[in-house]
């Protein structure tokens, strides 16, 4: 879209950034033959992962990621198949599948599709095999209350495994609700908006937020988000996650 003065909600600080689509701009990388990326989160910016958009047109296939980087792809429209170890799997919209590193695998659209995906080096522990790969579909899990609140729905998409080395999660607020406390933590996140919006605190700037925003929050940056539209705001977002600070 032409816009005519310059204007964008994109924003970035040294620890926080939002990323709106109207400034998104598409790349290539040779393990996405055909595919269009948008890279909204990045090393670049300070964050220790990668967050971007694929724009797979139909038959277009994704090769793993380098070596050592663990993937997670969440489907948000149209239908790919992802082979793993022999087997193919068929994903539609909310389908979500978790890579771990140096695992073998292609991910075909078999129609025109767009997939978001997060990728970071593993972290592995001593005590524990790395995970298996993990494939699921959002709608098919059971939503829990965050801290006891049932205006604010929880779904984890992952095992609760010490094996994982980072979470990612569905927060459903409904109109009205909130994070309960202005959270800080060691942990970052990479979130992106699937339905709905409010505004968003993020250090000590308050931003409107709406569907298809991405936000990177670097360590401790102070966070907390209202959703104040008729509709509820649903967020897929990832943390770092059963790892040491000194390690994650
Ligand atoms: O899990 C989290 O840290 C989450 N509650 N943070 C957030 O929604 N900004
Ligand atoms: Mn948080």
């Amino acid at each position: 879209m032409r816009q005519k003065f310059g204007e964008t909600r994109s924003r970035f600080s040294d620890n926080h950034a939002l990323i709106s689509g109207d400034s998104h701009e598409r790349t290539t990388l040779p393990n996405w033959p055909d595919t269009a990326l948008v890279f909204v989160i990045a090393p670049q910016m300070g964050a220790r992962f990668t967050e971007f958009f694929a724009h797979m047109p139909e038959g277009a296939k994704a090769l793993p990621p380098l070596g050592g980087i663990e993937r997670f792809f969440f489907v948000l429209d149209g239908t790919v198949e992802l082979t793993v170890a022999g087997t193919s799997h068929r994903m539609e919209a909310e389908g979500y599948a978790f890579l771990p590193a140096d695992t073998d695998h292609r991910i075909r659209a078999s129609t025109d599709a767009r997939l978001i995906v997060l990728e970071r080096p593993y972290v592995p522990l001593a005590s524990q095999t790395p995970p298996p790969p993990h494939i699921g579909n959002c709608k098919a899990l059971t939503a829990v209350p965050m801290k006891g609140d049932t205006a604010l729905m929880l779904k984890k998409l992952l095992p609760e495994t010490l094996a994982f080395d980072c979470e990612v999660n569905v927060m459903d607020f409904s109109p009205g609700a909130s994070l309960p406390y202005v959270e800080t933590h060691f942990m970052e996140h990479g979130l992106l908006f699937l339905n709905g919006g409010g505004i968003y605190r993020l250090d000590d700037r308050w931003y409107p937020v709406d569907e298809g925003d991405i936000i990177w929050m670097g360590p401790y940056c102070p966070q907390w988000f209202g959703a104040i539209g008729k509709t509820n705001a649903r967020y897929l977002i990832y943390k770092n996650w059963n790892r040491d600070p000194h390690t994650s």
